[in-house]
């Protein structure tokens, strides 16, 4: 079943989502609905408080190199936490909560993140590239941040006007 996506300036967006215990089936409907929104969405990333659900969890679905998106490179990350970083990087980031707004944010190269999967089972992870990107702008989610408050003065300045300027458009 697709979930509602909730957009800025949404106040939830804000929440600080808290930790998941219980591994029962609810939660299994919960990531399942998810990845069916976020593929609907043409998103690659979703946090659980995109669909109103404050949960630290996220789904990462990075495109293959056929540009498939397939449960096979699903990943379903539960409690995440970064334990070490390296480098940083510059990449054009989205937000399927700012649709339509795209801008330059800094992130870490590549980090390692222990976290729990659907199961409660104890994971880690090494990553670079997209997807490390992609879990740093989602574990923002979990603590209520979104990449348009990484934006210098100026920048953000010029999503307000884009954003008031699309509000206007939609009347
Ligand atoms: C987060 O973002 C991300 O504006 C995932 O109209 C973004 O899936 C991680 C989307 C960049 C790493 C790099 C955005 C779809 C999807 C839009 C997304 C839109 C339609 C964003
Ligand atoms: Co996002």
């Amino acid at each position: 079943m697709q979930l509602p996506i909730i957009t800025y300036p949404n106040k939830l967006l804000k929440s600080i989502s808290k930790e998941v215990t219980v591994f029962n089936e609810q939660l299994h409907c919960i990531l399942d609905d998810m990845f069916e929104t976020m593929i609907q969405s043409n998103g690659i990333g979703l946090a659980a408080i995109q669909v109103a659900l404050p949960l630290r969890l996220l789904i990462l679905c990075i495109p293959d190199n056929e540009g498939e998106q397939t449960r096979d490179n699903l990943l379903e990350i539960l409690n995440p936490i970064i334990t070490n970083t390296k480098g940083t990087t510059i990449y054009q980031e989205g937000c399927l909560s700012v649709p339509g707004f795209y801008e330059d944010i800094e992130r870490f190269e590549t980090l390692t993140l222990t976290y729990q999967n659907r199961h409660g089972e104890n994971c880690s992870l090494e990553a670079d590239g997209l997807l490390a990107i992609a879990i740093q702008h989602e574990i923002d989610h979990l603590d209520g941040k979104l990449f348009i408050e990484k934006l210098t003065y100026n920048r953000r300045k010029k999503f307000e006007k884009e954003f008031k300027r699309a509000l206007k458009e939609k009347k």
